[in-house]
């Protein structure tokens, strides 16, 4: 019964190999710029179910002329209360869609197994649309869903590889490990090769988004918009902002018309384990490795001292990101990326960087994104991958390309001008804080390669950079219990003013997809200006937390999942019997999963539902209360420490594969 049916998906799969020509969106010229179209539709109810049906959704794709086309992918999903309230969430990379987050992590709607060979969504109870109108962008140009040309071709699964045109099945490769589709042109001229090139590409995208649906444009400075970014998102997130604020100044001193443009209200920026500046947060790579809280000493002390060496010895990381950063400033000050000695001498300190500081990490076989995961890691879930690539839902959001979630492109362009190393975007923090804006940091204590050593180092850094009280009262300001809800204690927070950094306890680098009800209220009291700590409204000029100086909370390392071999992931999920399985086609591939039999598939997925039963599961069950803020009215005892599970047999989608492809660069997603 099962074989047969597994049967007929394959020879339907064979048949429709690229999603449909025609896809019924509606393209409106931008009321504010005639050059820019939108093109969009109203997905279908359920493509992501929401936590009510009434929530308006709109995907679509803000198009722009150029040098080459850029057709930029958005999912609006309005918040499940009527509010004012916009948040713009990007992931990182750089190359890494935001349908990572939206699927797997912050996002109102999460993939599940409905059937053999069929996928649906569920509602997520701890989803951001609780407290907010969400937007996910995939940027920049080709990654996700966003493309520049349509371009037929193929990709191997086994390599990670696309190749155009579409090439015939490779000999004794078995066929569901290579897939026709349709993908952007792969040209890496077709797409931003700076953070500075992808933020004006981004503000031109919401002139159009915003242009096209003025309802949700929040019109005034205490709702505005917020901007939330992950991983890469640390450098996204502060050179996006800086711009915005540069053209809302641009625009009131007449130097570009404000009858065809619109102004960005930016009220707060979150960044969530993200990668703002190596020159502050690279030596903390290597205590990381031995000296974290958790009381692993991942690698050789040795070997992380050497590291540690190697980002101060003379010619070592330290000084190369001293003379990138001062050869961008003679040379290339805009970030264009076009002249080819900063591009060079900023690569090379990237890869000094990540070679000697970041990678003797390696040695450990553990996670980037979890020191408590060994390799290979699966968690979050792939599952999205395949529900992403069916005709259906291709149709449903109108897409004409099928969706990857890491564009090698992207990497490679950003890689070949150094942009990881080029800005010190510290000095932009402190100025969005000083006109007004919240800056809010979020940290999971167990990822490696963004880690919340490096980023309170960098909160400190832009309390410093900002001066008055800040550089005194911020760092005065004591660690405070995050109180997640009546009984648990979600991690620490130091807040002064407009700024606050988060240690989140027990979570990885996509803090949402480990504590969902922690990352929720963290962001929720960052965006509208709470006590991050309590939720209670505070005079922001005069609040400060108060508590230990040092987040010194230890706890002992959680146990290492095992790990679900994805077939749309083979690279970061399997490990090498399980892909020797895969090409000697020993095995079953059900749902996207590898089983050694198919009797397997049933067991493991009553498994899955038990355990999403009892762990820290993040599907909305009937009895949820689904809309809300919390706001604390005393402190849980600290012993009652629930919340930390995340025992889902797991799995990690994310750009490790980059980090083995590209020159070893460091990816953060
Ligand atoms: C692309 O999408 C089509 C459905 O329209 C699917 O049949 C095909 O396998 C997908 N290809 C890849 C490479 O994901
Ligand atoms: C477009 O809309 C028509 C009419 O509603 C429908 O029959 C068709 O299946 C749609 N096509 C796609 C690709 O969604
Ligand atoms: C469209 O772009 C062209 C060429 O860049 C420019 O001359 C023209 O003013 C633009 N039109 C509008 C309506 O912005
Ligand atoms: C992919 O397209 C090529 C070229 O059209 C074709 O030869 C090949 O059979 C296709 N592969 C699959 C799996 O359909
Ligand atoms: C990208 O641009 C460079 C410089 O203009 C050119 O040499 C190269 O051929 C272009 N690459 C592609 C794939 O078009
Ligand atoms: C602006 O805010 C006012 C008052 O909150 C509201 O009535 C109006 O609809 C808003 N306008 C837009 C364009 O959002
Ligand atoms: C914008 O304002 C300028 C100067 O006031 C005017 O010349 C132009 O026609 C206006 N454009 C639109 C689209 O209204
Ligand atoms: C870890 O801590 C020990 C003891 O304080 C110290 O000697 C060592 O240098 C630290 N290692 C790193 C890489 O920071
Ligand atoms: C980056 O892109 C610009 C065009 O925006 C191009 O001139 C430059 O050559 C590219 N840099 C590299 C290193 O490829
Ligand atoms: C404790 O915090 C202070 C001030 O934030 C910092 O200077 C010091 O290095 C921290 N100590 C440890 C052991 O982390
Ligand atoms: C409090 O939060 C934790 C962690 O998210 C969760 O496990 C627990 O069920 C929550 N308790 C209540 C009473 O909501
Ligand atoms: C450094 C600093 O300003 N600390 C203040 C924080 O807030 C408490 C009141 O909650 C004051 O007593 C501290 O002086």
């Amino acid at each position: 019964m099962h074989l047969f049916l597994f049967l007929c998906f394959f020879a339907a799969f064979a048949l429709a190999q690229y999603p449909p020509a025609s896809n019924n969106l509606t393209t409106i010229v931008s009321p504010v710029d005639g050059n820019i179209t939108v093109s969009y539709k109203v997905p279908p109810i359920g493509t992501c179910k929401t936590a009510f049906d009434t929530q308006q959704q709109y995907t679509g794709w803000v198009n722009i002329p150029g040098n080459y086309s850029t057709n930029t992918f958005f999912w609006f999903i309005s918040g499940r209360d009527p509010t004012d309230k916009l948040t713009i969430w990007l992931n990182g990379g750089p190359g890494s869609s935001s349908m990572l987050g939206l699927f797997t992590g912050n996002g109102p709607c999460e993939v599940v197994e409905a059937a053999l060979g069929k996928f649906s969504t569920v509602a997520r109870d701890f989803g951001w649309d609780r407290g907010s109108n969400m937007l996910y962008i995939d940027q920049p140009n080709q990654v996700g869903f966003s493309y520049d040309t349509p371009t037929n071709g193929s990709l191997d699964l086994l390599t990670s590889n696309l190749y155009t045109p579409p090439q015939v099945l490779p000999n004794s490769q078995p066929a569901d490990t290579f897939m026709n589709g349709t993908f952007s042109s792969l040209n890496t001229n077709n797409t931003a090769n700076t953070t500075e090139i992808a933020a004006m590409a981004i503000w031109h995208m919401l002139q159009g988004f915003l242009g096209a649906f003025p309802q949700y444009m929040p019109n005034s400075t205490a709702v505005g918009v917020h901007l939330f970014a992950e991983s890469y998102g640390g450098k996204y997130g502060p050179a996006f902002a800086t711009l915005w604020e540069k053209q809302n100044r641009l625009r009131s001193n007449g130097s570009i018309p404000t009858n065809t443009t619109i102004e960005i209200n930016l009220a707060s920026l979150g960044i969530v384990n993200g990668c703002v500046d190596d020159l502050i947060q690279a030596p903390y790579y290597p205590v990381m490795a031995v000296n974290n809280t958790f009381g692993l000493t991942a690698i050789n002390p040795t070997r992380a001292k050497l590291a540690a060496a190697s980002f101060t010895s003379s010619g070592g990381c330290k000084d190369l990101i001293t003379q990138c950063r001062a050869a961008v400033a003679s040379q290339d000050p805009d970030n264009d990326g076009d002249v080819a000695a900063v591009s060079a001498i900023c690569s090379r300190a990237y890869s000094f960087c990540s070679a000697n500081v970041l990678q003797p990490y390696f040695d450990a076989g553990r996670s980037v994104y979890d020191i408590s995961h060994l390799l290979p890691d699966s968690f979050p879930p792939s599952t999205y991958l395949d529900y992403l690539n069916t005709a259906d839902f291709q149709k449903a959001i109108g897409s004409p390309i099928n969706f990857t979630e890491t564009n090698l492109q992207v990497v490679d362009a950003f890689t070949s001008t150094g942009d990881y190393e080029r800005q010190a975007l510290v000095p932009d923090l402190a100025a969005l804080l000083n006109a007004g804006i919240r800056v809010g940091f979020m940290y999971g204590d167990l990822d490696y390669i963004c880690n919340w050593l490096g980023g309170e180092a960098i909160s400190l850094a832009v309390a410093a950079q900002a001066g008055g009280s800040y550089a005194t009262r911020f760092p005065s300001a004591g660690y405070a219990p995050i109180i997640t809800n009546t009984t648990y204690i979600g991690g620490v927070v130091r807040q002064y003013g407009n700024l606050s950094f988060s240690r989140v306890y027990n979570a990885g680098h996509s803090v949402a997809s480990y504590q969902p009800e922690t990352a929720f209220e963290i962001f929720a009291r960052i965006m509208t200006g709470t006590s991050v700590s309590t939720g209670e409204i505070i005079n922001t000029s005069l609040y400060n937390t108060t508590g230990p100086l040092n987040a010194t909370y230890t706890a002992s390392l959680p146990p290492s999942p095992t790990n679900t071999c994805y077939l749309r992931d083979i690279l970061d999920t399997c490990n090498q019997d399980q892909k020797n399985s895969i090409v000697s086609n020993s095995g079953v591939i059900i749902n996207g999963v590898l089983y050694s039999a198919s009797s397997d598939y049933s067991s493991a997925v009553s498994t899955a539902s038990a355990n999403a039963n009892t762990a820290s599961t993040t599907v909305v069950t009937s009895t949820q209360v689904l809309t809300g803020l919390f706001t604390a009215t005393s402190t849980p005892s600290p012993t009652k420490k629930s919340g930390g599970a995340h025992t889902r047999p797991s799995t990690l989608a994310l750009s490790l594969a980059v980090l083995f492809i590209s020159y070893a660069l460091h990816a953060c997603i």
